[in-house]
């Protein structure tokens, strides 16, 4: 009687012991996976990080007002963005990236997923990273501050604008 209660103790310590070892080897496989966090843009290439970004960080590159309009199937919106030219925000993390690369996917913390050709991001007057909208900080996806979002001032349309810009991968 006394060692089938001894026994049944060891059972469960096992149990809950593999029960934790295979939570932890889960949240180890995930850990491994692509981190996407609100109000930071992760720069990636091949698998490497080159740099992590907040709306700080791009504050202290020269700043550029953007009038534009928006158009969507659902209408217009109109915009006066606060950002800076996306050609020196990579340039700011190696100058040798716009050689390196061609294209750049943009991911938003929804897995919205779009791109732009390095030819476009080296236009003037084109390619940004804007964080604020008649002067008031861009909300992120929860209602927060801090979000940011591409724009491409010579395209026609809003499509490729990823909102909630959470990671650039070159290409
Ligand atoms: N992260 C994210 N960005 C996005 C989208 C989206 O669903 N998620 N929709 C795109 C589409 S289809 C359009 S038309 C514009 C709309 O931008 P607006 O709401 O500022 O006018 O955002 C683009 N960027
Ligand atoms: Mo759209």
């Amino acid at each position: 009687m006394e060692s089938k209660v001894v026994d049944q103790k060891k059972i469960l310590l096992a149990v809950v012991t593999l029960l934790v070892v295979i939570i932890a080897v889960f949240a180890l496989l995930n850990r491994s996976g692509e981190e996407l966090h609100e109000g930071e843009i992760l720069i990636e290439a091949g698998g490497n990080t080159l740099g992590v970004l907040t709306v700080a960080d791009l504050q202290k590159l020269p700043a550029v007002q953007k009038k534009m309009v928006i158009q969507s199937t659902g209408g217009m919106t109109k915009h006066e963005f606060t950002g800076t030219p996306l050609l020196d925000v990579l340039n700011s993390i190696d100058p040798g990236l716009t050689q390196k690369y061609t294209r750049i996917i943009t991911k938003g913390i929804d897995n919205y997923t779009s791109g732009v050709e390095m030819s476009e991001v080296l236009k003037p007057n084109n390619v940004f990273i804007v964080y604020a909208d008649y002067g008031k900080p861009l909300q992120t996806k929860t209602g927060g501050e801090g979000a940011m979002r591409i724009i491409i001032y010579q395209d026609e349309f809003g499509q490729r604008f990823t909102n909630f810009l959470t990671s650039l991968e070159l290409q």
